[in-house]
């Protein structure tokens, strides 16, 4: 048995006190592999966490053991609402619970013996971190790019809290799921609006380097849309002007009506002229409307509501008065937040117009087929195709009829080409305790007024009254902080009470890594020249529109300063798939029930206390399902390289895998088997043999093992774990049966074997090479090269003819097809003379024996 608990614990003591892990603050060649960091709550660490750190640890192993200096880190995401409301919950201080997960978090991944650079750990509610948040916001506010503004915001009723788009799934709070109402604030936002067309653009910088998913779904985050905003003036008062923006203008003669949002800020102006029933109704349709979500607002399924309004606009061409409804499928947010409504070939506006009875004019026809009657149609005609009945533009092609309509708008100044996108700026204030406080003071005289930057940080009290959520901030209540003097003209102001949304702590977190202890600056932008890009960030694919999104515009802002070199922050994206596993479940009780609550009855298994048969149901790990496997106790019984042997070994990394006592039992059985072979051997350091003279099981032992280097490192730097765990088990097999063959190749494939395993299985491969004679460490020592002569079981040699004559030989595996044989003689210098500027009439082959090319000139 091979006794890990010692081997482990050496190791481990060993890499620590020679800091073997450390990263030069300068480096000349290097690799930056950057796991997401994690948030320090108070479940178990697991083997779904674990599955993240290990595909990590290998790239980190295998960038070493290449020749790089390697930054690979750690730290803790840890402001938020989980330990607010952990907080709340059992009456201890954020603060407090925080630091006792940290502990936990870190000596597990110690037990791990991950190959972090603890010298560099960070945590987000550091002061000396946040610090450096507070720098960005102002940073940002100087750039223009922070802005206070009045906003219709996501609120949850809940929470008590204000939420980002990104943090509403599918109308509903992300953390408690409660539906997500709006309601008017003051706020801070970012302007990551004024990097939409950037941040589309340069994903192409990613392709091929960050999952295709990824990259279309933030594709879709940003929705870029071209189209044409339209001008409508207001019947009543035609300096009051109504924009609409829309994707086919060529239908622009078939309006018979416009909506707008019920939140716009136009309806206000237009209110005076309702009638007072009308007024009423559009106020109440507003209220109701702010309840729902937009998720409810857009579905499809949903019928369309709205009111009358009981007013007009003007069509831009006809000057017909059309009727203005408010209805709530309009998004205020999106294009103009006013749609011209063209029953006759919108799907919606054709269902809105049967409803409200609402005429329906058609102005486009198929290329081939003509107009369809209004009364004839039982949905719209959505499709492009040839204007009619449109003034001077009918007869044009839809896009020909787009075009011509942009420039005659412009020229009018009644509208023209534009782009609209479904990005909105980043709403970064909460109104929450456990975060970064917003570095702005409020001025009777002045106004706003930014923290001076020698006043930072702006430290978050340590005692407030509640942390309870009530939709103004806790720290509102703290006189002692609340209560400041303004830096502009020295009289009482007022701190901004609320603090920073996360995911602005998280934005940047990857520069700090390179500086992690500057008192002076966020980081130093030479040693940020050296180290940035990440060349390989490797997380959660649940990330992909949130803080993918918010890191590449923090990134790009700093990048227009001149203070990252590169205009995306992570060069490629590896996201890892998800660890299951089976549990039962009691479909009366409709609940995870655990083992001690079950009572087994032949081949059935019972819930004791409902008598209800249960389910086995397989999904991924959590707390909530009672069906985590907890990375401490796991590592005392198995060790650590177990551990990560059965999580590379299970699944390709990218794969969702379900976690088995089959996995586990297979990884202990492989490290068993190295170890008995290899101390019953006890092979010693050997780097080469003699290969001249070589023959028989001797010279298969050596095929295998070139073969074996070849596919192993090329798996490991390829994400292909198991395929190169596989390679090594078949090695193995193999030493375990290689009988005649001299020490010296046992010695010499030892010497390899170890090497290659040990990315994969870091513990013992430092104790064997140890016990091979090398000086430890073996992460200071390069992955093994295969010797290309010997790839192949079987090579024959075969002379190469030009017109008869013997201009050169190849070696190639025995049983070559004529075209493998024939590219690798083109490719001997030789023969190619002979060869050069002729052409090739034909090619004699006998297998194995002659290759024969007939050329003429
Ligand atoms: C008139 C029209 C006629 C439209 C027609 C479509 C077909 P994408 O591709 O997503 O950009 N729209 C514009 N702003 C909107 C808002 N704030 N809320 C809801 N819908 C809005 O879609 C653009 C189209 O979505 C626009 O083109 C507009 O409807 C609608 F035969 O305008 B269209
Ligand atoms: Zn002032």
């Amino acid at each position: 048995m091979y006794p890990f608990q010692e081997i482990e614990q050496k190791w481990q003591t060993f890499w620590r006190q020679q800091n073997l892990y450390r990263a030069p603050d300068l480096p000349h060649k290097k690799y930056y592999v950057l796991e997401m960091f994690p948030y320090p709550s108070g479940g178990d660490l697991h083997m779904g966490h674990l599955k993240n750190y290990t595909i990590g640890d290998v790239v980190a192993r295998v960038y070493w053991m290449s020749g790089y200096e390697v930054l690979h880190p750690m730290g803790w995401d840890a402001f938020g609402l989980p330990a607010e409301n952990a907080a709340i919950k059992h009456g201890i201080h954020p603060n407090t619970w925080t630091e006792g997960n940290i502990r936990a978090y870190k000596e597990h991944l110690h037990l791990l013996g991950i190959s972090y650079d603890w010298n560099r750990e960070i945590g987000t509610f550091w002061p000396s971190y946040y610090l450096c948040t507070q720098w960005l916001f102002l940073f940002l506010y100087k750039k223009g790019l922070a802005y206070r503004a009045k906003d219709y915001v996501n609120f949850c009723p809940r929470c008590k809290t204000v939420l980002a788009n990104e943090q509403v799934i599918q109308g509903k709070c992300e953390r408690c799921d409660t539906e997500v109402t709006k309601r008017p604030l003051e706020q801070w936002f970012f302007k990551i609006t004024a990097y939409a067309d950037r941040l589309l653009e340069d994903l192409k910088l990613l392709e091929g380097h960050w999952p295709e998913s990824i990259l279309k779904q933030q594709q879709n985050w940003i929705g870029r849309s071209e189209g044409t905003e339209i001008l409508f003036s207001f019947a009543e008062d035609s300096s009051i002007k109504l924009p609409v923006f829309t994707t086919r203008a060529d239908t622009l003669f078939g309006v018979t009506f416009l909506t707008i949002a019920p939140e716009h800020t136009i309806l206000d102006k237009l209110l005076p002229f309702m009638t007072q029933e009308n007024r009423d109704n559009v106020l109440r349709y507003r209220e109701e409307a702010l309840q729902r979500s937009e998720m409810e607002r857009m579905a499809a399924e949903r019928p369309k509501s709205g009111v009358e309004t009981g007013l007009h606009v003007v069509h831009p061409y006809t000057g017909e008065r059309l009727p203005l409804w408010v209805g709530d499928y309009v998004l205020v947010h999106y294009g103009t937040g006013i749609v011209m409504g063209v029953p006759a070939h919108d799907t919606r506006d054709f269902a809105f117009a049967k409803k409200y009875t609402l005429p329906i004019r058609p102005v486009v026809r198929p290329v081939q087929g003509k107009l369809p009657a209004p009364e004839d149609m039982d949905d719209a005609f959505i499709e492009k195709g040839i204007m009619e009945n449109s003034g001077p533009f009918s007869g044009m092609p839809s896009d020909e009829g787009i075009r011509a309509l942009q420039k005659d708008l412009a020229e009018k100044g009644l509208g023209g080409a534009r782009v609209s996108y479904k990005l909105r700026d980043w709403l970064v204030s909460r109104q929450r305790y456990w975060g970064a406080p917003i570095p702005m003071i409020h001025c009777h005289h002045c106004g706003i007024v930014p923290v001076p930057e020698s006043d930072l940080p702006v430290l978050l009290p340590e005692h407030v009254q509640s942390f309870l959520p009530t939709g103004r901030s806790p720290l509102e209540d703290i006189p002692e902080f609340m209560n400041t003097t303004c830096p502009a003209c020295g009289g009482p102001a007022r701190r901004d009470p609320d603090t920073m949304d996360t995911f602005v702590d998280s934005s940047w977190y990857y520069l700090r890594y390179i500086d992690p202890q500057n008192e002076n600056a966020p980081f130093d932008p030479e040693k940020v020249k050296r180290w940035m890009p990440v060349d390989q960030y490797i997380g959660g694919a649940e990330h992909a529109t949130k803080h993918l999104i918010y890191a590449r515009f923090i990134n790009k802002v700093l990048y227009d300063e001149g203070l990252v070199p590169h205009p995306e922050p992570f060069l490629s994206l590896f996201t890892q798939g998800l660890v299951h596993k089976a549990f039962l479940f009691c479909p009366q009780c409709f609940r995870p029930v655990g083992d001690q609550e079950v009572l087994t009855k032949g081949d059935k298994q019972i819930h004791e206390s409902c008598g209800t048969d249960l389910e086995r149901h397989v999904e991924m790990m959590s707390k909530s399902r009672g069906n985590v496997v907890p990375v401490g106790p796991f590592v005392k019984e198995y060790g650590a390289d177990v551990a990560r042997i059965a999580i590379l070994f299970a699944a390709p990394p990218d794969k969702d895998f379900e976690w088995t006592d089959a996995i586990v039992k297979g990884a202990v059985h492989f490290l068993d088997r190295i170890w008995k072979l290899f101390t019953e051997i006890k092979p010693t350091l050997c780097t080469t043999v003699e290969t001249g003279d070589m023959s028989g099981p001797e010279k298969t032992l050596y095929i295998r093992v070139q073969q074996t280097i070849q596919k192993v490192v090329e798996d490991l730097r390829s994400f292909r774990f198991n395929t190169a765990v596989a390679h090594l088990m078949t090695l193995l097999n193999h030493l375990e049966t290689a009988t005649d063959v001299r020490s010296t190749y046992l010695d010499y494939a030892w010497s390899m074997y170890v090497r290659l395993l040990a990315p994969i299985a870091p513990h013992i491969s430092e104790e064997l090479w140890e016990r091979l004679g090398g000086k430890p460490s073996i992460f200071r020592i390069p992955l093994p090269e295969y010797d290309p002569a010997f790839l192949y079981e079987d090579q024959v040699k075969i002379p190469v003819q030009v017109n008869g004559k013997v201009r050169g030989v190849v070696e190639v595996p025995r049983g070559s097809t004529q075209d493998a044989v024939t590219d690798a003689a083109l490719k001997v210098a030789n023969v190619q003379k002979y060869v050069a500027g002729k052409s090739i009439v034909k090619i004699i082959y006998v297998q194995d024996k002659l290759l024969n090319i007939v050329v003429r000139t």
